[in-house]
């Protein structure tokens, strides 16, 4: 039996989410409890479970695992309550050390839950980067070279109308833009190879992106000096943040092509961002709305405990504050 302290868990929430029938997850950090198999992962899930719901009667069942890297795994298990519902678990291993369990939430369930309620604080998570100089490897650590990138469209592929479609880059910023495709073109696009990282492991080597670099629409409006983060959204409803500092990269790009033909609309189609120092699910595809602020907050995968970075060097797959 693994001994339960006090349950101090973030709580977060993303429409991505709420429209797929979580309402919130509540998002805790292990501290490296050591755990050698499924069935002591299971105790753990339950465990923590208990904590969770109080008396409120429940079964944990095993779902599935995934290797993500093959430095992590995620372990899913299902909280089956009365009538149909479930709360979805997952914990999330470094190797054999457990690294943060997420409980997630179904729209519809109305029980109060034990758990003492903290703020997620992201610098704690960026500061790593002063500790570890990551070697800089080929394929980087925990990555597989594969031919042809997988397509991710974790909410849909979206209708796409593109006489309708713009790009807004707003917030923090003196000068809002409203961008057209055209408009996008007339600021000049340029070409860019560079290989491409998923988090769960694969990578692709050398795509030629074509687009517009950030840097250029961030000449056009004018951040202002306090800008710290950039919160991305598409139009399937997906979203994800970067920091400013990673966004505003030179290779950083609004990418219109890919291996010199437009963007098939798998891929995004007709703009996704591409910013290759950080882990594929930042690139997000069928952008609609940049929004440069002053707070951090998750996006979709960033709600389901994953890095408020992602820096491909640093090996920064999820949260572990
Ligand atoms: N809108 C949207 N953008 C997204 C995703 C998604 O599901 N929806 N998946 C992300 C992930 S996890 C990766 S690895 C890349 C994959 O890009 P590809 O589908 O073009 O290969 O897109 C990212 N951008
Ligand atoms: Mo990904």
């Amino acid at each position: 039996m693994v001994k339960l302290l006090q349950l101090k868990c973030y709580e977060t929430s993303n429409s991505g989410l709420v429209s797929k029938g979580v309402s919130r997850v509540i998002d805790c950090p292990l501290g490296g409890t050591v755990l050698g198999s499924i069935p002591e992962i299971r105790d753990l899930v339950a465990d923590y479970t208990k904590r969770l719901l109080g008396g409120l009667s429940h079964r944990v069942e095993y779902e599935n695992s995934e290797s993500i890297g093959y430095t992590h795994t995620l372990h899913r298990f299902h909280i089956v309550l009365d009538g149909d519902m479930y709360i979805g678990a997952r914990v999330v291993m470094r190797g054999t050390s457990s690294l943060r369990i997420l409980f997630t939430i179904p729209t519809g369930f109305q029980q109060e839950l034990g758990v003492l309620v903290e703020a997620y604080a992201p610098n704690s998570d960026l500061e790593a980067e002063h500790g570890k100089a990551g070697e800089p490897a080929d394929p980087p650590r925990g990555q597989v070279y594969i031919n042809i990138p997988i397509v991710y469209a974790i909410l849909g592929v979206p209708n796409v109308d593109v006489s309708k479609w713009i790009l807004e880059v707003t917030g923090m910023v003196e000068n809002p833009a409203h961008l057209s495709l055209v408009d996008l073109y007339e600021l000049g696009v340029v070409d860019y190879k560079t290989s491409f990282h998923c988090v769960t492991g694969w990578s692709i080597r050398e795509i030629v992106f074509t687009g517009i670099p950030v840097t250029r629409i961030i000449e056009r409006v004018r951040p202002r000096s306090n800008v710290k983060w950039v919160y991305i959204e598409s139009l399937d409803g997906y979203s994800t943040i970067v920091p400013y500092e990673d966004f505003a990269r030179e290779e950083s790009m609004i990418v219109l092509e890919m291996d010199r033909r437009p963007l098939d609309i798998l891929h995004g189609y007709p703009a996704r961002l591409i910013i290759p120092h950080l882990y594929g699910w930042k690139s997000a595809k069928w952008i609609s709305r940049i929004e440069l602020t002053d707070k951090y907050r998750d996006g979709y995968w960033e709600a389901l405990g994953y890095h408020p970075r992602g820096k491909v060097v640093l090996e920064e797959r999820f949260k572990q504050k």
